[in-house]
């Protein structure tokens, strides 16, 4: 008999729900788009700014619930037949129920009318949720790093720096600016737990990879550090009940409950069909592919992002690490540039020179073009301030030399400007090339050059140089807009240097599909239909067909690139 698996993906501007068959084949997908088809809401792209303040109705996120399932049956999607439920959502919001609220959950009956008539406003103590672009929490990040010794120190247990967006420092801003809804709060969701609770009908806890989007969650110790929660709420036991603690772990699926009976009897849901966690964003899309230990994945959009499963807990403060959502003792490694796609378009436009047109001819020109002779050169092109690593503005061009690897002079310009094209995007990849590298395991032995013991620095780390001359990935997956440019995604391969091969595919749907498969594979683990662990049941049905594979590794140019390592980090010394 067939059966189905949901996936949803709330992200800022669109609810989506994909469903799959048991062959992990897409067989429907409904989406609401909250600006237009919600207008009432009058959200601007999904969410209401008020100045550095973003935030998001919730009755609004209530409201597509019961709207996408009306579009599943209005179709005639059979959702009887669907047995697991899961799905991904925006990282970092909060949202803020009431002591009712678990009795008003339970207690949902279609014959009392809509999930937001019987929700709205009484299970929620705040109308809205912070959303991950809210920038209002500069004081509190202040207080997060103070209190656990400066950013590496708070990186080192939470896994990530304190940042605006992440949920313990909006939580503190609400505990401090609106102490009367923060005492009328019982429960505090994430995003993630949210939709699944309404989905199960009752409160269900928060899911721990996605609970290390918060700069609460003490990863090395798999629990909420009491020291950083009592920066919240000086009773910590107090702001720990609100978060339902413990969080779910990741190490096996658990299975948080059946369907809530109101989509039973409204929709004509199974009553046994599963509601599994839901994770973020983030997570979910490392899940929509057969990801193994030490693959990494490169998002090439307007900014560039590097998404990496590990299992080394290897923290920095100028990127994040969060507890893999389906993999036990794995991590994913996030990696944020500023400078992307922009950085090369103005580059582009001046080979051009004229900003209309969108060709990429002359760049790719220039990115390939091995007699170009550029060995001893290398540049920095942040036209806007950079995260990895943290700097403002600048851009910088320096000789070195190629014996020892030391910058022999800081020049104002290369001898014309087609080496920047190829500057930009080796120094671009050689960036993401030795961030990676302490996240990757390696068998090889290093290489034993001259200089080889020479420490190198980026960020907070200083290493040895000949670390870096063992460390590749497996195997590298291309995505977003300039993933389509030939010459940029094999530049970036060759210095990257994965192994087993580098892939490129298109991901509309990769947030909810990562959710459809975690509910496929969660729900055959727990009915012990399998026992694979989750990246050996996805590489085993997994179309690989659909991926466009793009090269093999360029052991060589690799090599070469070992060349530009210390250059760069004696450049970086200097922003
Ligand atoms: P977002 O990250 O906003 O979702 P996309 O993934 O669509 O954006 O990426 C947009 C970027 O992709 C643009 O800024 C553009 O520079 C880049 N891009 C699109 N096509 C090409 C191409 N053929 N070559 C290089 N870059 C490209
Ligand atoms: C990740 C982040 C964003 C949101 C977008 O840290 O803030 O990617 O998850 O939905």
């Amino acid at each position: 008999m067939d059966c189905y698996y949901l996936g949803f993906d709330l992200s800022t501007q669109q609810l989506k729900c994909l469903a799959i068959n048991q062959d992990l084949k897409i067989v429907h997908s409904e989406t609401i788009v909250f600006e237009t088809e919600l207008p009432q809401y009058e959200t601007t792209k999904g969410v209401y700014i008020k100045g550095d303040v973003i935030e998001c109705p919730v009755a609004m996120w209530v409201e597509s619930i019961d709207l996408i399932f009306y579009k599943f049956t209005k179709s005639g999607f059979d959702l009887s037949k669907v047995k697991a439920i899961s799905g991904s959502c925006q990282q970092h919001g909060s949202v803020y129920w009431t002591e009712a609220a678990d009795e008003l959950l339970t207690a949902l009956d279609p014959k009392d009318g809509s999930l937001v008539e019987q929700l709205v406003p009484a299970a929620f103590s705040r109308a809205t949720a912070p959303n991950w672009q809210d920038h209002s929490t500069g004081k509190q990040c202040k207080a997060f790093e103070e209190k656990a010794g400066g950013p590496q120190g708070l990186a080192k247990i939470t896994g990530s720096r304190a940042h605006f967006r992440f949920t313990g420092t909006q939580i503190l801003k609400i505990a401090e600016e609106e102490p009367e809804c923060y005492s009328n709060t019982q429960t505090i969701s994430l995003v993630s737990s949210f939709v699944a609770s309404l989905l199960s009908g009752k409160l269900t806890p928060l899911e721990e990879a996605d609970a290390c989007g918060m700069n609460l969650y003490e990863i090395p110790k798999r629990d909420f550090d009491k020291n950083l929660l009592a920066l919240i709420d000086k009773d910590a036991t107090n702001i720990e009940k609100k978060l339902l603690s413990p969080a779910i772990k990741c190490d096996e699926p658990v299975r948080l409950s059946s369907i809530s009976s109101y989509f039973v009897e409204k929709y004509g849901f199974s009553s046994d069909c599963s509601i599994f966690p839901f994770t973020g964003d983030n997570l979910a899309t490392i899940c929509s592919l057969p990801l193994k230990k030490n693959d990494v994945l490169v998002s090439l959009g307007t900014s560039t992002t590097i998404l990496l499963v590990t299992d080394q807990y290897h923290p920095s403060a100028d990127y994040h690490l969060f507890i893999h959502p389906t993999i036990s003792s794995y991590y994913m490694g996030m990696i944020c540039y500023c400078n992307g796609s922009l950085a090369r378009e103005e580059i582009r436009n001046e080979l051009n020179g004229e900003t209309t047109s969108h060709d990429w001819t002359k760049f790719n020109d220039a990115v390939s073009d091995h007699k170009l002779p550029s060995d001893d050169e290398i540049g920095v092109y942040f036209p806007l301030g950079e995260i990895v690593p943290s700097v403002n503005a600048v851009c910088k061009r320096a000789k070195f030399d190629l014996e020892t690897g030391n910058i022999k002079e800081f020049v104002d310009a290369f001898a014309d400007k087609r080496h920047d094209a190829k500057n930009i995007v080796e120094s671009q990849a050689l960036s993401c090339r030795v961030r990676i590298s302490p996240l990757i395991t390696s068998e090889v032995e290093p290489l034993n050059t001259k200089n080889a013991d020479v420490k190198v620095r980026f960020d907070y780390d200083d290493i040895p140089l000949k670390e870096y001359f063992s460390k590749r990935p497996n195997k590298a997956f291309f995505v977003g807009g300039a993933s389509k440019n030939d010459d940029i995604v094999k530049k970036f391969a060759q210095v990257i240097g994965a192994t087993e091969g580098n892939y490129r595919l298109e991901t509309p749907n990769s947030c909810a599909l990562g959710g459809c498969y975690k509910a496929a594979w969660s729900d055959l683990y727990y009915t012990k239909q399998t026992q694979l662990r989750y990246d050996q049941f996805l590489n085993e049905k997994f179309a690989w067909d659909d991926l466009e594979y793009v090269c093999d590794a360029d052991n060589d140019a690799w090599q070469q690139y070992n060349n530009k390592i210390l250059p760069l980090s004696q450049l970086e010394a200097t922003l």
